[in-house]
C-alpha cells in the first residue's frame, strides 16, 4: 500500500525550481545595469561652483554622437542645497559633499538643457547645456519643425 516516495527526485525537482527563481531575478537586475554600460551609456560630472555662486562649473557638457543614455552627476561642494535636472527629471537635492545625479535614456543628437530645479537658481544662471554629438543643430532642427508643421494640419 505505501509506495515508497522518490524522495531523492522530489529534492532534485524543489532545487530545480529555487535554482530558476533565482536565476530569473538575479539577472533581471544584472541585465539592465550591464546593459547600460555596453549600450553606449555614459556619465558627465558637474560640480556647483564652489565659491557659491549660482553657476555650475561647466556650461556645457558633450558625449558622443549616437549616445542615448547619459548620466549627470551634479557634486555640490557648497553648503547651499543644489539638484541636477533636465526636462521633468529631478535629481535628488544635495548639500555639502553630496552628489545629485539623474540618468536620460532615450536621447537623440542634439541638445539638452541641464538646470538646478532649487526655485531662483536656474533662473540666476545655474542651468548648463549637454549636448549630444556635435551639436546636432541639424538633427534638432529636424524633429522640432517636422512635428510643429504636422500639429497645425491636424487642428
Ligand atoms: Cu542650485
Amino acid at each position: 500500500m505505501n509506495r515508497p516516495l522518490p524522495l531523492p527526485a522530489l529534492a532534485a525537482a524543489a532545487t530545480l525550481v529555487l535554482a530558476a527563481a533565482g536565476c530569473g531575478s538575479g539577472y533581471g537586475g544584472g541585465g539592465s545595469s550591464s546593459s547600460s554600460a555596453s549600450g553606449g551609456g555614459k556619465t558627465v560630472s558637474l560640480s556647483a561652483d564652489p565659491g557659491g555662486a549660482l553657476k555650475f562649473d561647466k556650461s556645457k557638457v558633450s558625449v558622443d554622437s549616437g549616445t542615448k543614455t547619459v548620466t549627470v552627476q551634479l557634486k555640490n561642494p557648497t553648503a547651499t542645497p543644489h539638484a541636477i535636472a533636465s526636462g521633468s527629471q529631478k535629481g535628488q537635492l544635495v548639500s555639502k559633499g553630496g552628489t545629485s545625479s539623474i540618468t536620460l535614456t532615450g536621447l537623440k543628437d542634439g541638445t539638452y538643457q541641464l538646470y538646478c530645479p532649487v526655485p531662483g537658481h536656474a533662473a540666476a544662471g545655474m542651468k548648463a547645456t549637454l549636448v549630444v554629438g556635435s551639436g546636432g543643430s541639424g538633427g534638432s532642427g529636424d524633429s522640432s519643425s517636422g512635428s510643429g508643421g504636422s500639429g497645425g494640419y491636424g487642428y
